[in-house]
């Protein structure tokens, strides 16, 4: 695997906290309960992003340092519905920080979750990165609970709503199928 040490740099919850820049960065988004802690934990090889079967977990910006020089971003995620007008704000206010400044992001790894249709907060988000001239790959999770059938349906209409996507990796981190894939293309962008 691509992530030989790992370890966690910082949990931000404002702009001052953020980390100095290393050589590279990348990111992980998607709604609530997608899957993204997990994935990452999956790439490191170990528990050290906080999951939770309840949406909402991640709250701020977790910043894990991988190989000594590489930034890994697990985000906290969006269209969670039970979450305070405040609590939301403080969330919007962070993510636009995060983008403001400068910081040396390679790929930008979008989840979605398989088995429901994609969601409207899911093209907002793409098409909000596309703005930003972000590359962005998408990561449809928890392909376990698809039939082959399914699943090519899933990729069908993935292709059909991203418009131009960059890469589609179906994941799962229960049979960690696209795991390798998915670790070979994080290499592949992070050192270009
Ligand atoms: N079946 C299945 N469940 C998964 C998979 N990956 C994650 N989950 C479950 O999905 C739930 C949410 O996982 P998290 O990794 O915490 O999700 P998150 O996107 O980080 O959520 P927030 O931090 O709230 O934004 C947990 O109950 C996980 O066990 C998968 O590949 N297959
Ligand atoms: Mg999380």
């Amino acid at each position: 695997m691509f992530v030989k040490k790992v370890e966690l740099d910082a949990d931000a919850r404002s702009v001052n906290e953020f980390p100095t820049p290393l050589k590279a960065e990348v990111i992980f988004l998607g709604r609530s309960n997608v899957g993204k802690s997990s994935l990452l934990n999956a790439l490191f090889g170990k528990k050290l992003a906080k999951t939770s079967s309840t949406p909402g977990k991640t709250r701020s910006l977790v910043f894990f340092r991988i190989n000594e020089k590489y930034h890994l971003v697990d985000f906290p995620g969006y269209g969670y519905a039970k979450i305070s007008k405040n609590e939301r704000e403080k969330w919007a206010k962070l993510i636009e920080d995060y983008f403001r400044i400068s910081r040396p992001r390679k790929v930008s790894f979008l989840l979605v979750d398989s088995r429901i249709p994609i969601q409207k907060s899911d093209v907002e988000a793409y098409e909000w990165l596309l703005k930003l001239e972000e590359r962005v790959i998408i990561v449809p999770t928890k392909v376990d609970k698809l039939s082959n059938n399914e699943l090519n349906k899933k990729m069908k209409e993935i292709k059909e709503t991203f418009f131009n996507v960059e890469d589609i990796v179906p994941v799962s981190t229960i049979t960690r199928k696209g795991l390798k894939e998915l670790d070979v293309k994080l290499r592949h962008y992070i050192e270009r």
